[in-house]
């Protein structure tokens, strides 16, 4: 029940502005299980194919240029419905529309600064944690309070 996995980034706006503790914190505090972490300076080459979906789109450069200028705090999750749930805690792409409450919509005004990247779907979450980490750095733990968050 609590095998599913998801891609979480930091974008490098949440990191420059200290936010790093107080969204993992609010990841841990919702029951999620961290599975990775490393703090990274993308390649171009990370940020194109991550983005490759919006190739064509007007933002794309700049979005890039962003995202590898790091630096970016790249994490996987673990829990039950944790790719949904996760876009949950995170709000709608653009902070003016993400609901208080949402990481997004707490901490965040442009859209350009929206703070946290979150997989979208359970395919992408996979294609999004085998191009951000290598299987060996995925951490098999068994979190004792699981006994407490799941029945
Ligand atoms: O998945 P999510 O991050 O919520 O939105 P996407 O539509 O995948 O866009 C990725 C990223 O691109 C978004 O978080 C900010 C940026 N972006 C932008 O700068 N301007 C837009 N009009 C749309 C997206
Ligand atoms: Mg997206």
């Amino acid at each position: 029940h609590c095998s599913e996995r998801t891609f979480v980034a930091i974008k490098p706006d949440g990191v420059h502005r200290g936010l790093m503790g107080r969204i993992i914190a609010r990841l841990e505090d919702k029951g999620y299980s961290i599975v990775a972490l490393k703090l990274i300076k993308p390649s171009k080459t990370l940020a194109e194919s991550h983005y490759e979906a919006l190739q064509s789109k007007p933002f794309f450069a700049d979005l890039v240029a962003f995202i590898t200028s790091g630096p970016v705090c790249a994490m996987v999750w673990e829990g039950k419905d944790v790719v949904a749930q996760v876009r949950k805690l995170i709000g709608n792409t653009d902070p003016l529309t993400s609901a208080p409450g949402t990481i997004r919509g707490d901490f965040g005004v442009d859209i350009g600064r929206n703070i946290i990247h979150a997989s979208d779907s359970i395919s992408s979450a996979k294609r999004e944690i085998e191009l951000w980490f290598h299987t060996q750095d995925l951490i098999e733990w068994n979190p004792t309070l699981h006994e407490w968050i799941y029945e």
